[in-house]
């Protein structure tokens, strides 16, 4: 640890003994799903504000059309994702005191033996963080909280002139092995239809797939949900944990509530099939692995056009956070003004019918 603080080259003057410095401090309320079993304190994980928790929450309702796919190779390590897949999660809400001096952003990922990200091992049941800098890792200050939007991870875009020449000269081959030597080949002529960078994403397994409208339906949807919530994350390290030691520090607890998730995942479905009831109607009973019901819930959410374009629409986005974060509202606050930097763990009593707090 202490040679990671002596690398590090931001040389920033924190205020002693637990707290905050109040120059730079700020309150912001932050979300975490995880599981019941484990500190509802988010130390060493990420947290998002309600449109930056909210992208998280949508963007699971297309695992089943994604992982139905065999030629869905980009992102597998959803549907392996243990915070998605297993049941009894909690979702816990968070009043945090922050350090405003952000850091770059780490994706901290609930540890099974091998680190999603960097596929090395790591101790299972702790979480592990990965600065999402890929070209300056020390970009990750750990000391401070890490920051991103939701926009710059998830928003990729390239010209309409591009995505026609992409189409035109590589769409035969998109969904094949053959599609970045396609793209290697057609360099020129790609550069001379405006095509960036980000065009290579057009191959799916190369960064998060562009929507064209030779696109999966859910590579759009997966993309425009991120236009859509827009929203924050955040990446709180133990390393700038305010608890009781004279360490200088970066972020606290003021309070927190903790209910099961799937009150959550209820209260939204229901929300989003009476908007767009006339659609659901076709479907019949509620079956939230068919194409059709998948179909309207993100044509409800996203607009009808969401599917193969980039033009998002669709129910107020108003109404799906209030759906997430009203899930919260009848609970009573835990306060943290008094607790100590152990950690609070809830217990796993199996309830999961309502909205109720997990008590501790
Ligand atoms: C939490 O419970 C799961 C099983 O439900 C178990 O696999 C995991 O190891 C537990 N984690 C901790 C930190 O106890
Ligand atoms: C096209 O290539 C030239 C030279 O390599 C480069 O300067 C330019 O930025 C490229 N244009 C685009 C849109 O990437
Ligand atoms: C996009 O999908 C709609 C149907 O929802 C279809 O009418 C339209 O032709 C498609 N657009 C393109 C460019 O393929
Ligand atoms: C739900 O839909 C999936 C995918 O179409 C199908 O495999 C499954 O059998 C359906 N489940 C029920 C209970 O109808
Ligand atoms: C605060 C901080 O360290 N920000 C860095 C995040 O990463 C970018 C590069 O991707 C740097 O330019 C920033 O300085």
């Amino acid at each position: 640890m202490l040679s990671m603080w002596q690398l590090s080259l931001l040389l920033v003057s924190l205020a002693a003994a637990g707290e905050v410095d109040p120059k730079h401090a700020t309150k912001i309320k932050v979300y975490h799903v995880h599981a019941a079993n484990v500190s509802n304190i988010p130390i060493d994980m990420d947290t998002g504000d309600a449109p930056g928790d909210l992208f998280f929450l949508l963007d699971e309702f297309l695992l089943p059309l994604q992982c139905a796919d065999p030629t869905y190779f980009y992102d597998k390590f959803e549907c392996l994702n243990p915070e998605h897949r297993s049941k009894g999660l909690v979702a816990t809400e968070l009043e945090l005191e922050v350090d405003a001096r952000f850091t770059n952003y780490s994706g901290c990922n609930f540890c099974t033996g091998t680190d999603p990200f960097t596929h090395k091992p790591c101790e299972a049941g702790t979480y592990v963080c990965d600065c999402m800098n890929f070209l300056n890792p020390k970009g990750c200050d750990r000391r401070l909280v890490g920051m991103e939007t939701v926009v710059k991870e998830f928003v990729h875009d390239v010209t309409d002139q591009c995505k026609e020449t992409l189409e035109d000269v590589c769409g035969h081959v998109r969904y094949s092995k053959w599609c970045p030597l396609c793209l290697a080949r057609h360099q020129k002529l790609l550069n001379q239809s405006t095509c960036s960078a980000e065009a290579t994403a057009y191959c799916p397994g190369i960064g998060f797939p562009l929507c064209a409208s030779d696109s999966k339906n859910f590579d759009c949807w997966h993309m425009n949900i991120a236009r859509k919530t827009q929203g924050l994350w955040f990446s709180t390290f133990r390393e700038g944990y305010c608890d009781d030691t004279e360490k200088p520090c970066s972020w606290k607890v003021l309070a927190s509530r903790t209910i099961q998730e799937d009150c959550i995942k209820t209260r939204l479905v229901e929300t989003v099939e009476d908007e767009g009831s006339r659609c659901f109607e076709q479907c019949g009973t509620r079956n939230q692995s068919s194409p059709c019901w998948v179909g309207c819930f993100f044509t409800t959410v996203l607009g009808p056009e969401a599917h193969n374009s980039t033009r998002v629409t669709g129910m107020p986005l108003e109404k799906l956070t209030d759906a997430w974060t009203g899930s919260f509202q009848a609970q009573p606050h835990v306060s943290h003004t008094h607790m100590s930097h152990e950690f609070l763990s809830c217990r796993d009593d199996g309830q999961t019918s309502k909205c109720e707090i997990k008590p501790h």
